[in-house]
């Protein structure tokens, strides 16, 4: 499994079939999830003209997909590095790491699934950017 736990990546999802009759896509731990999954959630029908996340999370590790139409994700590492994804296709996602400070924008017929590695903690969350940043060494 090539990717680092300090930067967001995206992982690209083994992708089975043909055109002629559709496509499978399998997350598999110890295969292409760095972590035991704890919760998987689902995000959809979001206006395209709505933005969510502005968090990071301290424990929390996840992997974001764009099952369904497009997804821009933005993410903000402590260290200050920036990266864009556009999800775009079905067969890849994007592992975030803990305090990782990110943004969403969703295409309307978007639908986006989230593989987690806790269940749900609001205490896990840093809603507050200035909290996140205060968090830099
Ligand atoms: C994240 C991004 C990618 C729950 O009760 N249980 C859950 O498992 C989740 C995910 C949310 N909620 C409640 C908490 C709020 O009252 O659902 C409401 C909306 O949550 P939030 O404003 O955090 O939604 P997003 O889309 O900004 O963030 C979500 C996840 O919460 C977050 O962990 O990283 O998707």
């Amino acid at each position: 499994m090539l990717h680092s736990k300090n930067k967001p990546c995206i992982i690209d999802f083994s992708k089975i079939g043909s055109p002629q009759l559709g496509y499978i896509s399998v997350a598999e731990v110890q295969k292409n999830i760095p972590f035991e999954i704890q919760r998987v959630y689902w995000a959809y029908y979001t206006p395209d003209s709505v933005m969510r996340g502005f968090h990071a999370h301290h424990q929390l590790e996840q992997i974001l997909i764009a099952v369904s139409g497009s997804i821009t994700l933005e993410c903000e590492m402590l260290n200050g590095e920036k990266y864009i994804f556009e999800l775009t296709h079905p067969n890849e996602g994007v592992y975030m790491p803990a305090y990782c400070w990110h943004t969403m924008k969703y295409s309307h017929n978007s639908v986006q699934l989230c593989i987690a590695n806790m269940t749900y903690d609001e205490a896990d969350y840093i809603r507050d950017y200035s909290a996140f940043i205060s968090f830099r060494e």
